[in-house]
């Protein structure tokens, strides 16, 4: 038999088998003098390692840029090879500049993180900064830092930070066409919307994505007065370190009952060391729209300073940190005569989702990735047309809003702001009956006991810290709730014609409660068929429209808490987040009610107190709240409704 007949299995035996005689050479022959090159005493680690870059399409720098204090932001840059004319596109972030470059691939497109390898095919400079006192920045930081003003007496913020960074681009990248665009979602949108204040001339184009607007009337920290306290781990995971802080620790799997078992939110704010935060002294010493919010919310400022610079405001349908920013600052500009630079934008996304993937929103599943194709279809078409004078193929409407029933965008020549909408009440009946109808007779009310011992989970429990759902609680299915007895469920009949509705629902609920003060939650809830052949799990599913919790204490006004007279009927009005939806034939409106929203939200004790971030136990009462719809008070949720589409 020849060798080669064999195959390698036998090569590899054969010579293993005879190794042993090679492999031990007779003791005392080997030689082991010891050189000078063996030998290391210095650090194993060159002083200034260089990658050699020759296959790299980009280079990479990272330079501290001097503000005009002299302090020095870090900001890395990346910039095609051989580059000529290029736009620059500029994201200012706390959360780490030198994270967006993700690794060392000698490939731009790999070399960047998700959504940002629409803008890495070469055409682009892409740029990250640290803002002041977050990573590699020097100077302070202060949580989304106020305009110079009255609440930031010093000759910077970050319109100025902006400006600055802009300007050294512009004199020092060879390689640019001396334009810039700007993005940047939630804090790093809050950014976008700081630089157009007072915008640095070469900044041709922005989009604050999901951007942090109005922290307390209902984006990251309260909705309408409501405390968001588990975003109190955001407060150590910024402020306890330069660099990435570490989550409030847990004694329990279940946030639910962490939170329950702490108290309140000061109480567990206060155990577990925030004191020593500055952000968190000022920060629960105002629990309400005091100067401290209004001199820093961005949809007052924004239209005293308009900006000229072509922008667009996006956000995400069920956008479950930021839903109110977008919308409000767009419809400030318009309102204030700056409709036509100024563009707004919905997608059937969760927070931040824009720069991700977006076939499918929790069980909602699209045609194709609706972010994906926005971004390379819309967006950045959009950005070129203004960085480099590629023409539009479709010009940008003043709003481009999903419709996640017919699953297509909507594009509107003119969107109405919320103030200019037509509205229909959609009135609570009796026997939990839901309609157009003025209600007629029958009984005119429904009571619940809300007890703060119990409040209304946000999402089944347990409900972890770390929690995947929460990206998409805001289209869980609300039948793990419809049977409580502290959470009243109003229904329309199975519809016969579609209900469209387009802009914001506003919830006017007339109500009395035995406490002097409390919440009220409510849920504008699309009741899916039995049965769905096409996606059985969707059967019956109870899929929120549109949700908002009030504190009762601002009912009249945000700045100046009242508490509530017991037994009286008292209105509640409040705007819901913008929609553009479809109840369908088959379909039923129902529309719930609820005094928590928890662990999310704070509890309300429902005994008046000065301050509700540091309630005492005492403090916390069940309360009986009864909703009316009679004579005493007609409850309702009114519906910007539109003719049906007929698609
Ligand atoms: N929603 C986050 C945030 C923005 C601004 C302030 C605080 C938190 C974010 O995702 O950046």
């Amino acid at each position: 038999m020849k060798k080669a007949a064999l195959g390698p299995a036998f090569v590899s035996l054969a010579c293993l088998l005879s190794a042993p005689a090679f492999a031990s050479p007779p003791a005392g022959q080997d030689s082991a003098k010891v050189t000078p090159d063996m030998i290391q005493t210095a650090s194993d680690i060159p002083a200034d390692w260089k990658q050699p870059e020759g296959n790299f399409d980009y280079v990479k720098r990272e330079v501290m840029i001097p503000m005009r204090d002299g302090v020095k932001l870090h900001t890395v840059i990346l910039i095609p090879k051989g580059a000529h004319d290029l736009p620059m596109l500029l994201e200012r972030t706390p959360y780490n500049a030198g994270g967006f470059v993700r690794n060392n691939s000698p490939h731009m497109a790999d070399a960047v993180w998700s959504g940002d390898k629409d803008w890495a095919d070469g055409s682009y400079i892409l740029v990250w900064q640290d803002v002041r006192g977050k990573y590699g920045s020097e100077g302070k930081y202060i949580m989304t830092r106020p305009p110079m003003g009255p609440l930031n007496p010093t000759t910077t913020d970050d319109t100025t930070d902006a400006w600055d960074t802009i300007d050294w681009l512009v004199k020092n990248l060879k390689a640019s066409n001396g334009k810039v665009g700007m993005i940047g979602s939630s804090y790093d949108g809050w950014t976008v919307a700081m630089a157009l204040l007072h915008p640095h001339p070469a900044l041709k184009v922005a989009a604050p994505e999901s951007p942090m607007i109005d922290g307390w009337m209902g984006d990251d920290w309260y909705h309408y007065g409501a405390l968001r306290q588990v975003n109190l781990d955001y407060f150590t995971g910024q402020m306890t370190k330069k660099g990435a802080g570490e989550e409030v620790p847990r004694e329990n799997y279940d946030d639910y009952t962490n939170f329950l078992e702490a108290g309140s939110a000061g109480d567990y704010a206060v155990v577990h060391g925030f004191r020593q935060l500055p952000w968190w002294n000022r920060f629960s010493a105002h629990p309400a729209y005091d100067a401290f919010w209004q001199l820093q919310a961005l949809d007052r400022l924004l239209p005293e300073h308009p900006s000229s610079v072509p922008t667009m405001w996006l956000q995400g349908l069920w956008d479950q940190e930021d839903i109110y920013g977008a919308v409000h600052a767009w419809e400030a500009l318009d309102k204030a005569g700056h409709g036509a630079n100024n563009h707004l934008v919905i997608g059937p996304w969760w927070h931040s989702q824009i720069n991700r993937d977006g076939w499918h929103m929790g069980p909602l599943k699209w045609p194709g990735n609706t972010t994906a194709e926005f971004r390379r279809q819309v967006m950045i078409p959009w950005f070129n047309h203004y960085l480099r004078g590629t023409p539009l193929a479709r010009p940008l409407p003043e709003a481009m809003i999903y419709n996640p029933v017919e699953k297509r965008w909507d594009r509107f020549a003119h969107w109405k702001p919320a103030s200019e909408q037509s509205l229909t009440p959609l009135y609570l009946q009796a026997d939990m009956g839901l309609g157009f109808q003025q209600p007629a007779g029958g009984s005119d009310s429904d009571s619940y006991v809300s007890d703060p011992a119990k409040p209304v989970p946000y999402l089944p429990r347990p409900i972890p810290q770390k929690n995947d759902r929460w990206r998409t609680w805001l289209v869980q299915d609300q039948r793990f709730v419809v049977d409580r007895p502290d959470v009243l469920s109003y229904t329309t009949p199975v519809l016969e014609k579609t209900v469209a509705i387009q802009g914001a629902p506003i919830a006017d609920l007339f109500a009395r409660t035995t406490g002097t003060d409390g919440d009220f939650v409510v849920k504008l809830i699309d009741v899916y068929p039995g049965t769905d052949p096409t996606d059985p799990a969707m059967g019956g599913y109870e899929l929120p429209v549109a949700l908002d919790i009030f504190r009762g204490r601002y009912r009249k006004s945000f700045s100046d808490p009242s508490p509530i007279p017991a037994n009286t009927v008292q209105e509640y009005r409040f705007r819901l987040p913008t929609v553009n939806y479809e109840f369908k034939p088959g379909h039923r409106i129902m529309v719930q009610i609820q005094s928590t929203l928890f662990p999310l939200y704070d509890r309300n004790p429902q005994t008046y107190v000065p301050n509700i971030l540091f309630a005492k136990p005492a403090d916390y009462r069940k309360a009986t709240v009864t909703i009316e719809h009679g004579p005493d008070g007609r409850s309702a949720v009114l519906l910007p409704v539109v003719a049906a589409s007929g698609h």
